[in-house]
Formats: structure tokens, C-alpha cells, sequence
């Protein structure tokens, strides 16, 4: 779906979970995107925030389930998991 913002069309990306890693490192992305994190592993990740750019945490959910945010303001956000603190990723929102 796209909706027009200004001169900017805003965009979905996705970043799934896979292999207890996210399938980004980073990505750029503009103010107003939404960005879905689809579990595509066979345990439970838990996909949260503690940037001040975007705080959230979506909770623990299982495989085939997927679960969005949109991202409204601008900087850099880390992106974890709750359950592997191993896991991690940043976007980057202009
Ligand atoms: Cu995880």
C-alpha cells in the first residue's frame, strides 16, 4: 500500500528473523515508513527498541507471525531481540 505524504510516497520494508539473525544489518529508511519484522524462525523472538528516535517492543511471537512499526522521526535506531541479545540491527530514518 502507498500513501502519498507530501512529494514522498511512504514504504513498507520488512526485516524478518531468521537463523537468530536479522536478515538486515541496516537499513535506511525515510520519516513516516513502516518496517514489518516477520519471525521466521522456529522458537520465539522478541523485537524491540530502546532508541529515543523509536521506542517499542512488539513482545515475543512465534513463526509466520509478523508484527510492524512505523517509524515517524528521524535518527539512528537499534533494533534487538529480547530473548538473543545477540541479535541486532540498526535503521537509519532521514
Ligand atoms: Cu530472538
Amino acid at each position: 500500500m502507498l500513501v502519498c505524504s507530501g512529494l514522498y510516497a511512504v514504504k513498507e520494508f520488512s526485516v524478518a528473523q531468521k537463523n537468530k539473525s536479522f536478515t538486515e544489518k541496516t537499513l535506511s529508511i525515510h520519516v513516516g515508513d513502516t518496517v514489518s519484522f516477520p519471525n521466521e524462525d522456529d522458537f520465539f523472538h522478541n523485537v524491540y527498541s530502546l532508541s529515543p528516535a523509536k521506542i517499542f517492543d512488539l513482545g515475543s511471537y512465534k513463526k509466520g507471525e509478523t508484527k510492524k512499526v512505523v517509524f515517524d522521526k528521524p535518527g539512528t535506531i537499534t533494533v534487538q531481540c529480547a530473548i538473543h541479545p545477540e541479535m541486532k540491527m540498526e535503521i537509519i530514518v532521514k
